[in-house]
């Protein structure tokens, strides 16, 4: 059977890393490069912590690491951005001095147009970061259009309240759409096939300290050790959901390639606010364009079948 082909495009958060990793160890998945765009993270470390991390976790496939020069509307806190040092940092990525891993000169939007090209098939995109790549390389080259089996990407909120909390925003967007609204709407004029795992999905998989402790259980696993450190980086849930309070956004919506029955998805008509106090909100409205999102997860599921999958990689 084919694989499926994917092209990931990030943001280096840490969530974003660690879903690297997971598509990395998916066995029915072919990964035809990644692009890193600096949003949820400074460029120079994410970069190479995504190609440490193919190194580490891509059985020696020869994936090639793009960056973006695309830019914020509206950029991420400082705090929050740091984290890709800290994971570039890690022990278990640095026991070469290099990473191996291409490099490629081309900016990331201009790399994945390229792999849509030259694809012998559709690809699947997952976006766990901005859209800002896509909608340009939607301008540069509008054929690879035809070329996108769909496109699964966190964001949106669709539970009211988004997790901005910005002066001159109305808070009701997701980061992702209010780093760059107009890309977000861009990319809803397109044609594409859109999956969506927002805020009303991701909220059910908030990372807890019993999430924690169950991987720290398993750390013999490298794998989970990874992910453990990776998340360790970050507050988890205990009191009260806070500005904060870290969910696992992205591999939650990185789990939609594995194939395992988590996510019922529901076709809503939504359309993005592209300016002012909502930007970056996407917003149920009837007769705008169609897409999917997921819904009800199935939280359980979601653990166990990321935890089988770390354990798969036998260092
Ligand atoms: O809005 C969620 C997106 C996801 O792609 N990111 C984090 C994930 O990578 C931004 C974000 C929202 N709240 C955060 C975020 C937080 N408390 N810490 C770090 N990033
Ligand atoms: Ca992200």
């Amino acid at each position: 059977m084919n694989k499926k082909l994917v092209y990931m495009n990030h943001d280096g958060g840490v969530d974003d890393l660690v879903s690297l990793a997971a598509v990395l160890l998916m066995q029915d998945v072919e990964l035809l490069g990644v692009g890193v765009i600096p949003g949820d993270c400074y460029l120079e470390p994410a970069v190479s912590a995504s190609r440490k991390i193919i190194d580490v976790f891509g059985s020696g496939a020869n994936v090639e690491t793009a960056a973006s020069d695309s830019r914020a509307k509206n950029p991420f806190p400082k705090e929050w951005r740091m984290h890709a040092y800290f994971v570039d940092a890690l022990p278990m990525l640095n026991e070469k001095d290099e990473p191996s891993a291409p490099l490629v000169e081309e900016p990331a939007h201009l790399h994945l147009a390229r792999k849509l090209r030259e694809a012998d098939r559709k690809v699947t995109l997952l976006f766990t970061g901005p859209l800002t790549d896509l909608s340009r390389a939607l301008l540069a080259a509008p054929d690879i259009e035809d070329n996108i089996e769909s496109l699964v990407w966190m964001g949106g909120s669709f539970k009211g309240t988004g997790n901005i909390i910005e002066p001159e925003h109305d808070g009701t967007a997701e980061w992702n759409a209010f780093w760059d609204p107009e890309a977000a709407a861009d990319v809803w004029r397109s044609g594409i096939d859109i999956i969506a795992y927002p805020l009303l999905a991701t909220d059910q998989v908030p990372w807890t300290v019993a999430r924690r402790n169950a991987w720290a259980r398993e750390r013999r696993h490298p794998a989970l050790d990874f992910a453990a450190q990776c998340y360790a980086m970050c507050p988890p849930l205990v009191h009260v959901h806070a500005n904060d309070t870290y969910f696992l956004w992205d591999l939650l919506t990185t789990s939609h390639l594995g194939g395992a029955p988590i996510a019922t998805l529901r076709e809503v008509a939504c359309r993005v606010h592209a300016s002012g106090p909502s930007q970056g909100r996407i917003e149920e409205a009837d007769g705008c364009r169609t897409i999917r999102i997921a819904e009800k997860i199935d939280a359980e599921a979601f653990f166990a079948y990321m935890t089988s999958l770390f354990k798969t990689y036998k260092g």
